[in-house]
């Protein structure tokens, strides 16, 4: 089947031919694949072609495509029914799982995508201060509700829309924006709005503006601001959370949250999303609280199956992060060579398995700087590596996932093409940047 031809059919029945913007590859100027199979550290578009997968479904495959685990406790349920809008044994399990691995959650709430669970977060927050201002980081991404499309990264930065329409002014007023990094910014905002500020959410890691590690300290000082200011740390773990490490973001760096949000990877790629915290602010949630919110897909069983088989893989075989922070490291590593090798200007950040190539010679580490990026290098460059087998995101302002599934050769084959790709496109610029 024609990509091109689909891709034309698509449009006319879906905005932009596709059912989330990044998808449509506009900011690498070109065609979207369509996907018809993945297997481990592969994907495969609808004419059979194979590429390297580093967008993993933008984070919950950790484990690689279709690992044995979870499609066999896929296969267990879904013959009993797919949905039930009643409570389950294994949503009882999937709670006991996530606040016996994560430090200082003590209750959880199902949803069904990361969305969900920023904007329910928000609402607790609110409802349990009883305030109504919340701080967010220009560059960071929560998802698409109104509260927090106010300057926001990854698609929304991509297709030039940080600010989108259909947000209201007074939705708008309600959401205040720190600099990412930046500890004054944030106090600048509390001492400007006392006492109405109701949380402070983040990516512990921004994931969303490319990939941009947190300051030694940053979240530090932002747990003592948020504890002097009586208001709520919120951490979105979407994309931090059991990827950095089992805890998540608030055991990699030892701070603590009062709320945290995940998205897809506890649903092992079903779509899931939760929220959670310490049991003073989730009583606070119907109906045990004021707090409503609801959803007959919430906790659903084949979501449930495919999202405990994942966890348990990750809790009882610590040893895969290490393997995947080295096989990033190598990533990593071998993209600094190589750029240093070519002069080629690029900054390149890691944390753990996540990894974010700017084209730029700044030190990116908030919104202004990932902004010093050249994208039209970059499209270039992902269009380049697509070509040979490398499917990358297709934005600067996403990140590179790298998964259980990667082996020593698929890095080595990553950075062959990277060296050749790099040194094509120092070649087109006559090293000029
Ligand atoms: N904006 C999402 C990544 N940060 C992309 C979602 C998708 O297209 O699946």
């Amino acid at each position: 089947m024609d990509l091109n031809v689909l891709y034309e059919r698509g449009k006319k029945v879906m905005p932009g031919g596709v059912n989330s913007p990044v998808r449509a590859f506009k900011a690498v100027g070109t065609n979207p694949l369509f996907i018809s199979k993945a297997n481990g550290s592969k994907i495969y578009d609808i004419d059979n072609n194979e590429y390297l997968d580093y967008v993993c479904s933008w984070g919950p495959m950790i484990l690689g495509h279709n690992h044995p685990k979870i499609v066999e406790s896929i296969m267990d349920v879904i013959h009993n029914g797919l949905s039930f809008g009643a409570p389950t044994e294994n949503e009882v399990l999937m709670g006991e799982l996530i606040t016996s691995i994560v430090p200082y959650i003590d209750m959880i709430r199902m949803v069904n995508s990361g969305t969900e669970a920023v904007m329910s977060a928000i609402r607790l927050a609110r409802g349990y201060t009883k305030r109504d201002k919340i701080i967010k980081f220009e560059g960071c991404y929560h998802g698409h509700c109104d509260s927090m499309l106010v300057k926001a990264g990854s698609g929304a930065l991509t297709l030039s829309t940080p600010d989108s329409l259909g947000v209201t002014e007074g939705t708008a007023n309600d959401t205040l924006v720190a600099v990412y990094n930046d500890i004054s910014s944030v106090e600048k905002l509390f001492t400007q709005n006392e006492g109405q500020i109701a949380g402070v959410i983040i990516e512990p890691v921004a994931a969303n503006m490319g990939v941009v590690p947190p300051r030694k300290e940053f979240l530090e000082k932002l747990r003592e601001l948020c504890d002097k200011n009586n208001a709520l740390l919120i951490f979105d773990e979407v994309i931090t959370g059991f990827r950095l490490c089992i805890g998540g973001a608030q055991e990699f760096y030892n701070v603590k949250a009062d709320i945290v949000t995940y998205g897809k990877i506890i649903g092992g790629g079903m779509p899931v999303g939760a929220y959670g915290g310490r049991r003073e602010i989730m009583e606070c949630v119907s109906p045990l609280g004021g707090v409503y919110q609801a959803g007959t897909l919430s906790g659903n069983p084949v979501a449930m199956a495919a999202g405990i088989a994942q966890l348990k893989v990750l809790k009882e075989n610590r040893e895969i992060y290490d393997k995947i922070d080295t096989m990033a490291k190598k990533l990593e590593n071998g993209f600094k060579s190589i750029a240093e090798e070519l002069k080629f200007p690029i900054c390149v950040n890691r944390v753990g398995s996540l990894i974010g190539v700017f084209f730029t010679k700044e030190k990116v580490d908030n919104f202004e700087m990932a902004k010093t990026s050249n994208t039209e290098l970059y499209a270039k460059y992902f269009n380049y590596m697509l070509k040979e087998g490398i499917y990358l995101a297709p934005s600067q302002f996403e990140a590179m996932f790298v998964s259980y599934s990667h082996t020593e050769e698929d890095i080595l084959r990553t950075l062959d093409c990277a060296k050749k790709v790099l040194g094509n496109l120092y070649n087109l610029r006559k090293g000029v940047f």
